[in-house]
């Protein structure tokens, strides 16, 4: 069954399913996003989804032009459509067509659109190897330039990181904050175990509040770990006894490295481990 591509209220096929080139999401990076997971037919965690694409847009003078019970109705409606038991949903929300100046006031109609397709996953090995990281140039964006917080349509920031992780030989890369801090990777929370306390750098180190992140602190204080939200730096990651990244395509994923050191034995560790199955459970019982 050829996909099919939710736009404005209306399902079309993927080739036909086109917006205007004078969209502001394109002419500009002008709109929001979000990307959601379904499981065996389970929306993960749609309404922390939308309460963040609604603050996103809230955030930068978007209206999105329908109720939220609405939108959730549409995402399910169009997983139903493709017939997506176990796949990956992309909503976006753009600015609408307008003419090519910035002025948004002389936009049109936000359009919403939501693709939903199968997921693409990091390879296995990955997760029982772990992840080798390096750390970019490329700075995150300062908070009071564009806040980490919004997921807006305009990646450039982490697209450069990402680029400087690839070049390196690395499929994700650490990203520091405007003060030297560790703040995420390109499209990750990071996270790091010292004994039996789970870190991770708080929102205000200008990062996205990933879903994710937000779940596995969760898991963690069931676990009876101690979870804490600190500032970080790359000596803490670098002498830390475990790390890894948590994401909405990465789900759990182990890192063994940054910048050539090695982090704790090298190998993805038990608490990672633990908390990676009970993240399976979750998502999959
Ligand atoms: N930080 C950033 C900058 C992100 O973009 C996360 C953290 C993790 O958040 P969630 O809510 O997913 O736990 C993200 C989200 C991709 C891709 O293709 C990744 C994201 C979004 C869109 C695409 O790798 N990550």
């Amino acid at each position: 069954m050829p996909p099919k591509v939710y736009i404005n209220g209306r399902l079309f096929e993927k080739e036909d399913a086109k917006i205007s080139v004078y969209d502001h999401g394109l002419l500009y990076g002008d709109g929001v996003f979000e990307g959601i997971r379904s499981y065996s037919g389970r929306v993960f965690r749609l309404d922390e989804h939308l309460a963040r694409l609604w603050d996103s847009a809230q955030a930068i003078w978007l209206t999105i032009p329908m109720t939220r019970e609405a939108m959730a109705k549409a995402v399910r409606d169009t997983l139903a459509a493709n017939g997506i038991l176990d796949g990956y949903i992309r909503l976006i929300v753009t600015r609408g067509a307008g003419s090519l100046g910035l002025d948004p006031n002389r936009t049109a109609d936000p359009q919403v659109i939501i693709i939903t397709d199968s997921i693409s996953m990091y390879p296995e090995e990955y997760y029982t190897r772990g992840l080798d990281l390096v750390t970019a140039s490329t700075i995150r964006n300062h908070p009071a330039a564009l806040s980490p917080r919004i997921k807006s349509l305009n990646y450039l920031n982490n697209i450069l990181a990402k680029i400087e992780g690839l070049q390196a030989g690395c499929v994700e890369a650490l990203m520091l904050n405007h003060k030297g801090e560790v703040a995420e990777c390109t499209g990750d929370n990071i996270f790091i175990v010292r004994g039996r306390e789970l870190v991770t750098p708080p929102c205000d180190a200008g990062i996205l509040e990933g879903v994710t992140r937000d779940a596995v602190m969760q898991l963690a204080r069931e676990a009876e770990l101690i979870v804490s939200e600190t500032p970080l730096t790359r000596h803490d990651v670098y002498v830390a006894d475990e790390c890894f990244l948590t994401g909405t395509a990465a789900e759990v994923i182990p890192v063994v490295k940054l910048d050539a050191r090695k982090i704790g034995t090298g190998a993805p560790g038990p608490i990672t481990g633990d908390l990676r199955e009970r993240f399976r459970k979750l998502t999959r019982s």
